[in-house]
């Protein structure tokens, strides 16, 4: 079972995560790893923070040189922004602020934000590269496509910076929507036997849980409700590679929507807690979407998911373990696949 938590606050001195139950044998440089993290800081929309922090990281244990000894990994990335959060009793709606003031008794929304922000996904990713490292050594390739952004779609470079300047402009933020492509997995991962075995309630759970994402749709998702059955029966696509919770050996299609950010550059009336007056929340938050950010801390999140059914199906406890079990059930399901 491959497991990991992270902690941290986003102006706290450092994140820190750990990722246990990873197989030894594992390559993976300091680049690569530097590489992911980047794509996720660099991804367009963000606030000026993200050109502030660098994600310098800092591999603390489980690495022999630049192979995993399959001891547990630990990762500590360097926050550059320290700035002490002022208290404030005013949650900002649409964030998590009032949430977790009501649930931790709180009236500082400080101490709220500073856990449930964003900043805690770079960890995410820092662990979910060794994850998708992993499953590139096994032949398993993780694609990631922002597919809408606000009323915007198709997507391309160009058009998106236009809109998100657009969108700065006029004080507002924008959701949309990513896909997210896994091909080459191995046919029965997974499992119906229980419902924490089926690995479309797991990548559900691991892809809801990156923050702003609120809707997930595998393959056909929701068009399937309004789709007849000979319809679906006669496109195989339309379930996403999952049937009954396992892999079954085609690409997995998975879909996420993510809401606009919440924190608006105008701000929005709220209520203030000590004294409850109406008043003006003005976030300092400038972030315009999440959304290009949210489609690589969705790899990663996904790429963890199925490093963990990968683990759970073929075991082992070093990759050269793991390698030639895939290879062998690959070559007997293949047969089977390719005939269909
Ligand atoms: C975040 C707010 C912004 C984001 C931050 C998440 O930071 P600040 O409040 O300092 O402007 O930039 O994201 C990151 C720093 C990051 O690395 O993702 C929030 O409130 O969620």
């Amino acid at each position: 079972m491959l497991r990991y938590l992270t902690a941290g606050e986003s102006h706290g001195k450092y994140l820190s995560g750990i990722l246990e139950g990873f197989p030894a044998g594992v390559r993976i440089s300091r680049a690569y790893i530097a590489a992911q993290l980047e794509r996720r800081r660099l991804a367009p929309g963000r606030s000026a923070r993200q050109g502030r922090e660098k994600d310098e990281f800092e591999l603390i244990s489980g690495m022999n040189g630049d192979a995993t000894t399959g001891a547990p990994i630990a990762v500590l990335i360097k926050n550059i922004s320290l700035e002490t959060p002022p208290f404030s009793s005013l949650p900002r709606p649409g964030h998590s602020d009032l949430a977790g003031m009501l649930k931790y008794g709180t009236l500082n929304a400080a101490l709220i934000r500073e856990r449930a922000s964003a900043r805690e996904t770079a960890m995410r990713v820092a662990l979910g590269s060794f994850a998708l490292r992993l499953n590139e050594l096994l032949g398993i390739k993780t694609v990631s496509r922002v597919v809408s952004l606000g009323n915007l779609g198709p997507v391309t470079p160009k058009t998106a910076a236009a809109e998100i300047l657009r969108a700065r402009k006029a004080g507002d933020t924008l959701g949309g929507e990513f896909e997210l492509e896994l091909c080459g997995v191995p046919a029965g991962l997974g499992g119906y036997g229980q419902r924490d075995r089926r690995l479309g309630a797991r990548l559900g759970a691991a892809l809801l849980g990156i923050n702003g994402v609120k809707g997930f749709e595998i393959g056909g998702g929701f068009a399937l409700a309004s789709t007849g059955g000979i319809e679906a029966a006669g496109d195989p696509e339309l379930s996403g590679g999952l049937d009954g919770g396992m892999t079954n050996g085609r690409a997995l299609l998975l879909r996420c929507a993510v809401k606009p950010v919440p924190g608006l550059p105008g701000g929005a009336m709220s209520t203030d807690l000590r004294d409850l007056r109406k008043k003006l929340s003005v976030s300092k938050t400038s972030d315009t979407t999440a959304v290009f950010a949210a489609a690589v801390i969705g790899e990663h999140a996904a790429a963890l998911e199925l490093a963990d059914a990968v683990l759970e199906k073929f075991g082992g406890d070093s990759l050269e373990e793991l390698l030639p079990r895939v290879k062998q059930w690959r070559s007997k399901t293949g047969k089977i696949i390719s005939r269909l």
